[in-house]
């Protein structure tokens, strides 16, 4: 029998593709160092037993979702407890309001969660909703930079004059990085606001980081959330509040 041939194998070339790959415009990335330098001064402050020495303790956090229309907050708090998030756009009216059980330390933390509405027709109303606050997800999309520019004159300053404590923690939330290529907030705005916010924290004797999120995609929800409860119970050893 005449012996089969061999097929020759042809080396499989991959074709450069002729697409352009776009570049994404600004790398908005977490700030590691900054997150584990807030658990090094946590552990730190746990470990000289001053204030938090009871093991077991529970606290009620009130906690509310602020920023413009559409920037994502319900989105946020939807992920946050588990629920299947709209991809429509359903603006909130007034506030929505949600109970999230959390150990932090050890210690037994419930979140309540105020989601308040972005709407310019709400801004009167929503002062009823920070009295009693102990921090804040400052929220601004990556995509609109208005709403960057909007946050701590909108936002953060009436939060601070109306929850009846005076300035609270709050963690700058940057949502919907699943858009960053069509992100247009510039770095030196997001420098400045940060820069800004630190500036009007000073006494709290350390500063607040952004936290970049996709609450359509569920990335880094958690983390927000985790971020704002160590940043409020930080303040609390701190400064002996609640
Ligand atoms: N691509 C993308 N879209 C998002 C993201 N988060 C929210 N959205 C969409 O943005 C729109 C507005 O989201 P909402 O969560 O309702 O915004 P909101 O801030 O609660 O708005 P108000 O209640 O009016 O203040 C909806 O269509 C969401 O699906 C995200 O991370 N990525
Ligand atoms: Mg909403």
């Amino acid at each position: 029998m005449p012996k089969q041939k061999k097929e020759e194998q042809k080396p499989q070339v991959k074709k450069k593709s002729t697409k352009k790959r776009k570049k994404a415009p600004l790398k908005l990335e977490i700030d590691k160092k900054k997150l584990e330098e807030y658990d090094t001064i946590l552990f730190k402050k746990l470990s000289e037993k001053t204030v938090f020495s009871d093991s077991q303790a529970d606290y009620r956090f009130k906690v509310c979702l602020l920023g413009d229309a559409a920037v994502g907050k319900t989105t946020l708090r939807r992920r946050y407890m588990g629920e299947t998030p709209e991809s429509n756009y359903l603006p909130t009216i007034g506030a929505d309001f949600a109970v999230k059980r959390i150990t932090l330390f050890n210690n037994k933390v419930t979140f309540q969660i105020w989601d308040l509405a972005g709407q310019e027709n709400y801004s009167s109303i929503m002062p009823i909703y920070y009295q009693g606050a102990f921090g804040a997800l400052a929220v601004f999309d990556i995509t609109r930079p208005e709403t960057l520019d909007s946050i701590i004159e909108r936002w953060i300053y009436p939060l601070w004059e109306k929850n009846g404590t005076g300035k609270i923690p709050v963690v700058l939330i940057g949502n919907k990085i699943d858009l960053i290529y069509e992100a247009k907030i510039k770095k030196r705005q997001l420098k400045e606001v940060e820069k800004s916010l630190n500036n009007e924290i000073k006494e709290f004797g350390f500063s607040t980081p952004i936290v970049f999120t996709s609450a359509l995609k569920g990335e880094n929800v958690n983390l927000a959330f985790e971020t704002l409860a160590k940043t409020i119970y930080l303040w609390k050893i701190y400064h002996k509040k609640g």
